[in-house]
């Protein structure tokens, strides 16, 4: 299973309660107040790590409490302070606030509406391994009668309860970090692809939607370099109307540098590739219009087919100006020309062009050619 985007509910622990008590010892007549602090509640804590791929673990358990601090006792003692609930996420993992899910009665019918999620900016975006949220604070402790003797008073019976751990419900959602992402139709070979790129082994098939969820796989470069491209579900035409398997897989690759369009160029299953282009930059730019603004080139498959030739001088005319790279994936064919190409891309030329400025100019073309 893979899950991206999850509610989850979470809440801290509570501070533990200040103690009453008094020093009652031999020989030591009123020994006066001694009762210790609470101790703090947990809190809890995400934490960006790199061996986590997705939210599946929080599929399971979407409830998440921190303990409670320990109370305070006597002879002064403090109660212990509860360690913090650590929960694990992937990295690339945005927080959202949510609003709590609808209240059902016994029935399981909906007793009172929630209030829909407004779309709000996320309160935080882990990106880095190692990067960690507070997502709910945990309680201090409350005081112990020691610290209300006075003067006045000399026997307190005061103390003062823990404060209440935070709590709210959130909504995380994965954006998967890497340097490039294939886009393509189903079928177009996007996973063949990063199969011989890669040392990452996705399931490659010959029926569409093969691939269901985002797979990364790393690309050596010569000197230690490397590079992480992110396969995902292939897009058809409507896939911002849900078609396919809809348009969502494409928030993975929103954080990419470099987008390869992938297309079957030999047209084996009777769609045009110059058509298949349009359709996959126009979903593209219906998902979000700076995603279609990032740098892009084209990559033209299965050129060991009969036809791919031709069509590939037409992709080539229809889009002056776009990179296309021309391989047969299956047979390797080109494969290690394309890796030079990403290698200039992604260490040499994107660093020195603003990505920006580049990529428009690309976009104007494709509207020329709708
Ligand atoms: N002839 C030929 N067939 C290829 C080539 N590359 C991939 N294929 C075949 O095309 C089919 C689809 O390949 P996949 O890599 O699964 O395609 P995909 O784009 O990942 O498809 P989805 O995951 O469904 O989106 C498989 O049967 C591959 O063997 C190629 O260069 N030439
Ligand atoms: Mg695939």
């Amino acid at each position: 299973m893979f899950v991206d985007r999850i509610k989850i509910f979470a809440q801290a622990g509570s501070g533990g309660r200040g103690c009453v008590s008094f020093r009652r010892e031999k020989f030591v007549p009123k020994g006066g107040p001694d009762g210790g602090d609470g101790g703090r509640g947990g809190d809890v804590i995400l934490r960006a790590d790199q061996h986590t791929d997705n939210l599946t673990g929080l599929f399971y358990e979407p409830i998440i409490k921190a303990k409670n601090g320990v109370h305070g006792q006597g002879k002064k003692m403090h109660g212990r302070s509860a360690p913090a609930k650590l929960v694990k996420v992937p990295i690339g993992t945005l927080v959202y606030p949510a609003a709590a899910p609808p209240q059902r009665d016994e029935n399981g019918d909906v007793a009172e509406m929630s209030v829909p999620d407004l779309p709000s900016e996320p309160i935080a975006d882990l990106t880095v391994d190692g990067d960690e949220f507070v997502l709910c604070r945990g309680g201090a402790g409350g005081k112990g009668n020691v610290h209300f003797k006075s003067s006045r008073n000399r026997a307190p019976t005061q103390y003062t309860d823990g404060e209440e751990g935070e709590q709210g419900h959130f909504l995380l959602e994965l954006r998967t970090m890497a340097d490039a992402g294939l886009v393509g139709y189903p079928n177009a070979g996007k996973s063949t692809l990063l199969g011989k790129i890669s040392a990452a082994h996705p399931k490659v098939a010959s029926y569409p939607f093969t691939t269901l969820h985002p797979v990364i796989g790393i690309v050596e470069f010569g000197d230690y370099r490397r590079a992480s491209i992110a396969d995902i579900p292939g897009l058809i035409e409507g896939a911002h109307r849900n078609v396919g398997l809809g348009h969502d897989f494409l928030r993975h690759i929103t954080r990419c540098r470099l987008l390869l369009f992938v297309v079957d160029a030999a047209g084996t299953e009777g769609r045009h590739p110059v058509e298949d282009i349009q359709s996959l930059r126009r979903e593209v730019d219906l998902y979000d219009r700076r995603l279609s603004e990032r740098p892009w080139l084209i990559i033209a498959n299965k050129m060991d087919v009969p036809g791919a030739e031709e069509n590939l001088r037409e992709i080539r005319r229809r889009f002056a100006g776009v990179e296309v790279v021309a391989v047969a994936a299956a047979s390797r064919q080109g494969i290690d020309e394309l890796k030079a190409r990403l290698e200039d891309w992604l260490f040499k030329i994107d660093k020195s062009l603003p990505a920006a400025s580049k990529a428009s100019t690309q976009s104007a073309e494709i509207a020329s050619t709708d």
